[in-house]
């Protein structure tokens, strides 16, 4: 028997608090001025979960998402007519009609947007759906699917019966739905119905929000766009067969600034690591899982992009709902997503992503319906015009913060902290440098008091590399504070491209260690 390669070091990931039925390590869903809950409490015993309020109460203001059933949505019943209906009503009739083609689809879309007749092309869904799906499956998605998700969207005010507020710039806010709710929003967000969301600008209301409406979806031909369709789809297909019964909550953490900590003087000491060449974030099941984000969330979902960020967002499509209501997030904030199922398998990466096929999620729910999986999106700076200046104090000091904002416990949780799992976090797409950000994430949690599991993404070096250094850190008792001082001087030196970064802290934490026993020994004497 030849012997099995371990991929890991230090310790194993089976040592690591997960959370599980004996450590829910969260808050409880119950409504408060900071945590809007959509459904009503407590939770029906079997079934989808019901709405709160029993019926739709309309609010239309700059506080709240603008829902498209609201009656305040209005519209010109015809292009240049004075007449004025509500803009729910003619989304209502579009969505009843027959639709046996992508054209029928795209010109339902439009009777509702005619502002965009000569802008929005479905030509990548089309090529899906004619050319490259099989008759079949195209066949199902005109008879079954579209139909279903037409009268899910079509239910919003029976299921989604308050707006849901929005997650603003520097507040703390949490909002849980049902999974049902989610699904509704989102077939919604498939027919392009939400209202004043697609007008461009730095002028517009929502300019500091994501796109929520799938139209820039439908666009794109290239093969990685597709398959991120046929996740959507596969989701689709999934929750109208199906309805799912779960809930979820988004959380806005957001840090005040006297509530940062003081990493110079933290004295906590590292906590356990675990790193490995294999697996995925996605795959670490019960710990923290790190979304490496833009600050609008999910990035490029919409859009060609195709990295860590839109992957996670189509494999557990519910995340996409994050972007109706997260304003774009600033330095010490973050959104903390608790009980989404995965519905997609994938494989490949970038340009190489396909669909992998449906997968069935098996992950345990809290006494919530949440599923025990959590994950934190956290946006890095992008160094990628200077890579070089990610070695300054201030920089470092930033994505300190904001990993703080993304690991630390929610307010109330019970439990131990479960452990982060995490990796190139601002390392791709965003080209900072992965030995910085382990130590800078490393650092994190030590203050918080997690552990990490770090995925290397398949590089051997690195994983040796980090494991090398932390055996070197714990060894010489090296406390956050300390780890942050070092990477501050080295920082100081301004200049350097980070090749001999690792090497700087070798030297400068030795020379310390030398001179401290040097102190020591002239003191004793
Ligand atoms: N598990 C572990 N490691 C991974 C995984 C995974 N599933 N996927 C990728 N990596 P990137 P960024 C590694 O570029 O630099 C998006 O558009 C892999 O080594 O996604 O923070 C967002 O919306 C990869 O190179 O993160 C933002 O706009 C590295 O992690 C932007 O990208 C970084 O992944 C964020 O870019």
């Amino acid at each position: 028997m030849g012997e099995q390669e371990v991929h890991w070091r230090g310790s194993p990931l089976s040592s690591l608090t997960t959370l599980s039925s004996t450590n829910l390590n969260l808050p409880s869903v119950s409504p408060s001025p900071t945590h809007t809950v959509m459904v009503k409490l407590p939770l029906s015993t079997s079934g989808p979960a019901l709405p709160h309020p029993t019926s739709y109460t309309d609010v239309w203001d700059q506080h709240h998402v603008r829902m498209p059933c609201s009656p305040r949505s209005q519209y010109p019943l015809s292009k240049n007519s004075d007449v004025i209906v509500s803009r729910w009503s003619v989304i209502c009739q579009a969505l009843c009609r027959d639709m046996s083609s992508v054209e029928d689809f795209q010109k339902v879309v439009l009777e509702y947007n005619t502002r965009y007749a000569s802008k929005w092309k479905f030509r990548g869904l089309q090529y899906l759906l004619e050319r490259e799906l099989e008759e079949e499956e195209s066949e199902h998605f005109f008879h079954n699917t579209l139909p279903a998700i037409a009268s899910l969207a079509l239910r919003l005010p029976q299921l989604v019966t308050q707006a849901p507020p929005l997650l603003t710039k520097h507040t703390t806010h949490s909002v849980t739905f049902s999974q049902l709710q989610i699904a509704s929003l989102l077939a919604n967000a498939f027919f392009c119905t939400f209202p004043r969301r697609n007008a461009k600008g730095s002028e517009t209301e929502y300019a500091s929000y994501p796109d929520i409406n799938f139209n820039r979806l439908f666009f794109h031909k290239e093969k990685r766009a597709l398959e991120k369709l046929k996740c959507i789809i596969n989701y689709f297909r999934r929750i109208t067969i199906k309805e799912p019964t779960g809930n979820v909550t988004f959380t806005r953490q957001h840090i005040s600034t006297s509530d940062l900590p003081s990493w110079l003087s933290c004295t906590n000491h590292l906590p356990r690591l675990h790193v490995d060449t294999v697996g995925l974030i996605e795959e670490a099941e019960g710990l923290l899982q790190v979304d490496f984000a833009n600050k609008f969330l999910g990035g490029g979902v919409l859009g060609l992009g195709c990295v860590q960020e839109e992957i996670r967002f189509v494999l557990s499509p519910e995340l996409l709902i994050s972007r109706l209501f997260t304003q774009v997030l600033d330095n010490t904030e973050a959104l903390i997503i608790t009980g989404v199922e995965q519905f997609n398998s994938g494989n490949g990466y970038s340009s190489t992503f396909i669909w992998g096929g449906s997968c069935q999620d098996t992950t345990p729910r809290d006494l919530w319906g949440r599923r025990l999986c959590q994950v934190t999106a956290i946006d890095a700076l992008h160094f990628t015009k200077q890579p070089q200046i990610q070695y300054r104090e201030s920089f470092i000091k930033r994505e300190l913060n904001k990993a703080y904002a993304g690991f630390r416990v929610l307010d109330k949780s019970t439990g131990a902290p479960i452990a982060v799992a995490t990796g190139n976090w601002g390392c791709g797409a965003f080209r900072g440098n992965p030995r910085l950000k382990a130590l800078i994430q490393l650092a994190a949690c030590a203050y918080v008091g997690r552990d990490l599991a770090y995925f290397t993404f398949g590089d051997e070096k690195l994983r040796d590399d980090l494991v090398t250094m932390y055996i070197f850190l714990k060894e010489n008792n090296v406390t956050v504070g300390a780890l942050v001082q070092v990477l501050n001087q080295h920082g100081a030196r301004g200049w350097g491209d980070g090749s001999d970064f690792f090497q700087y802290i070798y030297h400068s934490l030795r020379a310390y260690d030398s001179d401290t026993d040097s102190e020591t020994t002239t003191t004793t004497k």
